[in-house]
C-alpha cells in the first residue's frame, strides 16, 4: 500500500514511528507531507522545525523528553551567542541541529527547492526510507495575533508566540501568510492521488494541519480522497497531549475536545481515532458527523508499541 501521512509539530512524530513500523512490517511505502508554516529565517539560517522533527523521529534521533531536536544535543553556540546582549537568544539553535540548518541554507542559496533539500537531508543525513515532502516550496508563514492585558494587539511569527512568549496572550487571529498563492510541492498531489491510505497525524488542527489544508488544491483533493483518509485526535480528555492546541482552537471557533478536532477535518476524513478517555464521545461524533467512523484505542504514545497499535487502528478503518 501507499501510505501518506500529513504531519506537523510535536504530536506527529510519535505516531509516525508507529506508522513506520507497520509500513516496514507489511511492505507499505510511506510518504509524509509536512507543515512548513513554522519555518523561520533566524540568525542567517533557514529553520524548518516540523521537517526536522519528522526526520528526527523517523531516524530515531529525536529527544523524546525535550520534544524537539536530537538526543544529546548541546547548545555551546547559543551560550557563546548570548555573550553578545544584542544577539537574539530566545530561539535555541542546537549545535547538531545547526549543521542541518546550515546545509539547508547553503542549498537554498544555491537555488535548490526546499523539497530537493529535504529529500537530500532525509536520505543522506538521516537515512530515512520514507519520502518526506514539505507542503509547499513557496514561503508560507503562520502568524499569531495576540492581545495583551493592555489591550494592545501584536502580530507575531508562530515561533515568537510559541517560544519567545511561551504561548501567553489572548489569541485573536491565526493567519497563514503566503498560503493563498502557494503551490503544493511537486510530489504532494501525486502522493495524495495515489494513496491507498491517508493519515492525519495527531497534530495541532490549527497551526500544524491547518497550513497544509490551506495550500490551494490540497483540501479539495483530500475531499475527493475522503474514503481513504483517517485522523487521530490530538486532543485527549479535553486537552492536547503536547503543544498549545488548547490556546489556538478557541481562536478559530473549535471546541478543545476530540469532537472539536474531528469537526475541523470532518470534510476530509472518514475515520477518527480517539483515546479510551474519550470513549463516551464516539457515538456523539458519529451522530453529528455522518460518514465518520470512530475507533477507540489508547492513543497516549509513551512508546513505539502503543504508536504501532494506534497506526494499525487508524489503517483498519480504510483497509477493510
Ligand atoms: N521549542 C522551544 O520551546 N524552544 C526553543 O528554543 C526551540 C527551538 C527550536 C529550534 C529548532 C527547531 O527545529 C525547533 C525548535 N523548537 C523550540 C520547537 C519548535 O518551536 C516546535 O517544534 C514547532 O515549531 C512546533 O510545532
Amino acid at each position: 500500500m501507499e501510505i501518506v501521512a500529513l504531519a506537523g509539530g510535536i504530536g506527529a512524530g510519535k505516531f509516525l514511528r508507529g506508522v513506520r513500523r507497520v509500513a516496514a512490517a507489511e511492505g507499505h511505502r510511506l510518504s509524509v507531507i509536512v507543515n512548513t508554516g513554522d519555518d523561520l529565517d533566524h540568525l542567517g539560517v533557514h529553520v524548518s522545525p516540523d521537517l526536522d522533527s519528522v526526520c528526527h523521529w523517523l531516524s530515531g534521533e529525536m529527544d523524546r523528553e525535550r520534544g524537539w531536536g536530537v538526543r544529546g544535543e548541546t547548545f555551546a553556540m547559543m551560550e557563546a551567542l548570548r555573550a553578545n546582549p544584542l544577539a537574539p537568544g530566545w530561539f535555541n539553535l542546537g549545535d547538531r541541529d545547526l549543521s542541518t540548518h546550515l546545509y539547508r541554507t547553503m542549498r537554498l542559496r544555491q537555488g535548490a527547492t526546499l523539497s530537493a533539500v529535504t529529500a537530500e537531508l532525509a536520505r543522506e543525513r538521516f537515512g530515512i526510507e520514507a519520502t518526506i515532502l514539505p507542503m509547499t516550496d513557496d514561503p508560507v508563514t503562520t502568524r499569531i495575533v495576540v492581545r495583551g492585558v493592555d489591550g494592545v494587539s501584536e502580530d507575531l511569527h508562530f515561533q515568537e508566540y510559541w517560544v519567545d512568549r511561551k504561548a501567553q496572550g489572548h489569541v485573536v487571529e491565526v493567519r497563514f501568510d503566503g498560503a493563498s498563492t502557494a503551490r503544493p510541492a511537486a510530489g504532494v498531489e501525486p502522493a495524495l492521488t495515489a494513496a491507498d491510505a491517508i493519515l492525519l497525524c495527531p497534530s495541532n488542527p490549527v497551526v500544524s494541519l491547518g497550513p497544509i489544508l490551506a495550500i490551494p488544491g490540497v483540501r479539495s483533493l483530500l475531499r475527493r480522497r475522503r474514503d481513504v483518509t483517517v485522523g487521530v485526535s490530538p486532543i485527549v480528555g479535553g486537552a492536547p497531549l503536547a503543544g498549545m492546541a488548547d490556546r489556538l482552537m478557541p481562536a478559530v471557533g473549535l471546541e478543545v475536545s476530540a469532537i472539536g478536532a474531528a469537526r475541523s477535518v470532518a470534510d476530509v476524513a472518514t475515520g477518527w481515532v480517539v483515546d479510551t478517555t474519550d470513549r463516551d464521545l464516539a457515538d456523539a461524533i458519529e451522530d453529528e458527523l455522518p460518514g465518520m467512523r470512530v475507533r477507540v484505542t489508547d492513543t497516549v504514545m509513551r512508546d513505539d508499541d502503543v504508536a504501532t497499535e494506534v497506526a494499525r487502528t487508524a489503517l483498519s478503518v480504510v483497509s477493510g
